[in-house]
């Protein structure tokens, strides 16, 4: 313990009488209203075990499942590495549930070829992607079948289960019982009529089986009928206070608030027992005698997987796994995406407490990421798949890793943090080309092609007698950088970090356009050469622009790996160069090494290549949804062809609905998608409140002809009060449009 924190500590105690002892401090229960809270950056765990949720080896997974729970991750166990931490990057496919049985059904073979085909894929789409795993396991393996039933048994044996029997849902043409994704119905929630069983994948709330409407058997298609069965429940209502203390109590100040609030309504709503097995034949079989035909519940196992991965990962590498998962002074941290938070917040870590487990320290978990306007999903086609980026993009191209590079810029910068984002080719074209390559490679490529023309390739020498201010203020800026970078990593503030670092490139051009080098190089003397003293002006600011160079390659590496390698070969240094230590130290070149030239760090995205990318997404989105029936809300698709139910020609006649014309329009504060509206309806004019604000500008529907719903009650939207509702139509591409002679007949009006 420094001298620092022992102060600070002192304070601490004297000021507030804290009760506990140093070790304490990090875990206080008092949040907020302690002070304690400046401890947390002071945390320094002996080992880190850090996890990304199991994608299921059913298909390919997208990018917004990259930026979800991967890259996120990748980010701070590249940050931990390069700080010499003793890190574990744990993940694999997770290869059980009806995921993956009813992907085998739909193409017509086996689970197990299933597996084996998406869990390569996986594995090789993230490694050119750049995520780094320690290991990428998978949950089918003898290994983790072993955990998995040793956990049970233990769980089990120590009367930490209930036996139950119970009805459910039963198939009587496949003479199978029906669970999670065997079972479909309209959500309770949402009214989406395609709900699993589980969990609906509309609105992400995890569901049962009883709760679904009208619900219908996957294999079949018929209505369920109901059969007795006897299956292991782990009783989470009574560790509920338990969990109320460790989540809302010691964690309220370090967990996101978008997994503090999931997790608040889960317990305040009443935790029940959750079966741990199911009637089912792929899996991981219930380790007890006389229970044929049953396996571990896919999300009983799965995060077990985290275990089962240390432990491979650990005989591979001649380690002990134990101290991972076992020892309070490892920090366990699990990436995951929104949907998966009630299993890594609520049950696993019940699991891992009477198991005699440590607990994670932190669940960071991101919301959706949204694509050009809609929810990204596969089975919809209105995604991009990891394995399409990287044939399209990186392997494509000679030299592919920029455009990795490229990636995991882009999806940083909008990662869903606090709440969903949204992807658009544009908007990946505008961060690329305005961000990646106008501010950070431009500083780079400058600094080295004035380096090679004004300095003979060489580290020029610090003139110290005139450094000026502008020259202390940039080294001091990259310091000042360096710690926000750190601060808003270890809070899981990705984003934040990477703007900071973006930040300092654009501060490097700021400083290199005050100081002209290349019109300093004028003042030449009778031999053409610049004069002595405006040579010495050259040489300190390419000389602070290099290390500042390398000190970018320090603080991008942790979220553009090649592009810091890159960096690191164009100053023909060794990669040791981007320890973390290194960033803030304005000596990482020596003065007079020869430095390689330029290479190129980026690309820019062209037009043609964003118009190219949607019209494929749109095509791919479209012969997806012929080819099955599920509905869509992106593309012109069953939507518009499914009426809403009938009613009487007396409730329409209720609907008072007039012509207008639009003659004002603003857009409303803080809110993205609505616009203030004023409508002249000949004999008043009417203030209406419309979300078109995504697909219009102000300054383009005034003018605009409108049908009014005008006998609506008023509602007030922002603040605002609403009075009436104007009608538009939906184009074929999801767009809303002005309902004019253009539009076809029949379509929704909305
Ligand atoms: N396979 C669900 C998912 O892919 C699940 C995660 C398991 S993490 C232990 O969203
Ligand atoms: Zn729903």
């Amino acid at each position: 313990m420094n001298n620092k924190f022992n102060s600070i500590l002192e304070t601490h105690v004297s000021n507030y009488s804290h009760p506990l002892l140093y070790k304490d401090f990090l875990k206080c229960n008092l949040g907020n209203a302690c002070v304690c809270n400046i401890f947390a950056g002071m945390n320094n765990p002996k080992r880190y075990l850090i996890t990304s949720a199991l994608p299921y080896a059913n298909g390919p997974k997208h990018i917004g499942h990259l930026a979800g729970a991967y890259l996120p991750a990748d980010i701070y166990v590249r940050f931990l590495r390069s700080q010499k931490k003793d890190v574990v990057f744990v993940c694999g496919s997770d290869e059980h549930g009806a995921a993956i049985t009813i992907q085998a059904m739909k193409e017509k073979t086996t689970p197990k070829a299933i597996v084996d085909k998406y869990h390569a894929l996986l594995e090789s789409n993230m490694h050119d992607l750049g995520i780094s795993f320690d290991i990428y396991h998978r949950t089918s393996e003898k290994i983790h079948h072993e955990t998995a039933q040793e956990f049970f048994t233990t769980l089990n044996n120590n009367g930490n289960l209930e036996l139950k029997e119970s009805e459910q849902y039963f198939d009587e043409t496949a003479n199978t019982f029906l669970a999670d994704r065997y079972i479909t119905g309209t959500c309770p929630i949402c009214s989406y009529d395609n709900a699993y069983g589980d969990q609906c994948e509309k609105c992400g709330t995890s569901l049962s089986p009883e709760q679904l409407i009208n619900p219908k058997s996957t294999l079949s298609g018929n209505p369920p009928s109901k059969k007795k069965t006897t299956h292991w429940y782990l009783p989470l209502d009574k560790h509920e206070s338990f969990l109320r203390q460790w989540i809302l109590v010691e964690h309220q100040s370090d967990w996101k608030t978008n997994v503090l609030g999931q997790c608040k309504s889960w317990i305040d709503a009443g935790l029940q027992p959750r079966a741990v097995t199911r009637d089912l034949e792929w899996g991981v079989k219930v380790p007890v005698k006389d229970a044929e035909g049953k396996v571990l519940y896919v999300w009983f196992d799965a995060p077990i997987g985290y275990i089962s991965a240390t432990k491979q990962w650990a005989l591979n590498n001649n380690k002990d796994w134990k101290p991972y998962w076992e020892d309070k002074e490892t920090k366990l941290v699990h990436f995951i995406g929104k949907d998966n938070i009630v299993f890594h917040c609520i049950i696993f870590p019940v699991m891992l407490k009477i198991h005699g487990n440590i607990l994670p320290e932190n669940v960071p978990s991101n919301e959706f990421m949204n694509l050009e306007g809609d929810k990204m999903s596969t089975s919809r086609g209105w995604s991009i798949e990891m394995d399409e980026y990287i044939h399209d993009f990186v392997k494509k191209e000679n030299g592919g890793d920029i455009m990795v590079d490229a990636l995991r810029y882009y999806l940083t910068a909008i990662a869903p943090e606090t709440k969903d984002s949204e992807f658009t080719w544009k908007g990946f074209q505008d961060a690329l080309n305005s961000e990646l390559v106008a501010v950070f490679g431009n500083f780079v490529n400058r600094t080295f092609v004035l380096m090679h023309k004004l300095c003979n390739g060489k580290v020029p020498p610090l003139h110290q007698t005139i450094i000026d201010e502008s020259d202390l203020k940039i080294s001091n800026d990259i310091l000042h950088s360096k710690k926000t970078i750190e601060d808003c990593i270890e809070h899981y503030k990705f984003r934040d970090a990477l703007f900071e670092v973006i930040d300092i490139a654009r501060k490097g051009n700021k400083y290199m356009q005050e100081k002209e080098p290349w019109i300093v190089a004028k003042q030449v003397g009778e031999n053409g050469l610049p004069v002595p003293e405006a040579q010495q002006k050259i040489d300190n600011t390419l000389h602070y622009c290099l290390q500042l160079s390398a000190n970018l390659a320090v603080l991008i590496n942790p979220f553009l790996p090649s592009t810091a390698k890159k960096l690191c070969y164009m100053m023909k240094v060794v990669e040791k160069m981007l320890d973390w230590e290194n960033a803030g130290k304005m000596n990482l070149l020596s003065i007079g090494y020869s430095l390689r030239a330029p290479e190129l760090l980026f690309r820019k995205m062209e037009d043609i290549e964003v118009a190219e990318q949607i019209e494929k997404l749109k095509l791919k989105s479209k012969k997806i949804m012929e080819t099955t029936n599920e509905k869509s809300t992106s593309a012109d698709t069953a939507k518009d062809k499914v009426s809403k139910q009938t009613i009487q020609f007396d409730d329409f006649a209720k609907v008072d609905l007039k012509t207008g014309t639009i003659i004002a329009a603003e857009k409303v504060e803080k809110a993205d998608k609505l616009l203030k509206l004023e409508v002249d309806l000949g004999a008043e004019k009417r203030t209406i409140v419309s979300g078109i604000a995504l697909h219009y500008k102000p300054e383009d529907v005034i003018g605009q002809k409108v049908v009014v719903v005008t006998n609506l009650s008023p509602r007030k939207m922002k603040g605002i009060e609403s009075n009436g509702m104007i009608l538009m139509a939906e184009d074929p591409d999801g767009k809303l449009v002005f309902v004019s002679s253009d539009v076809t007949n029949g379509r929704n009006v909305n």
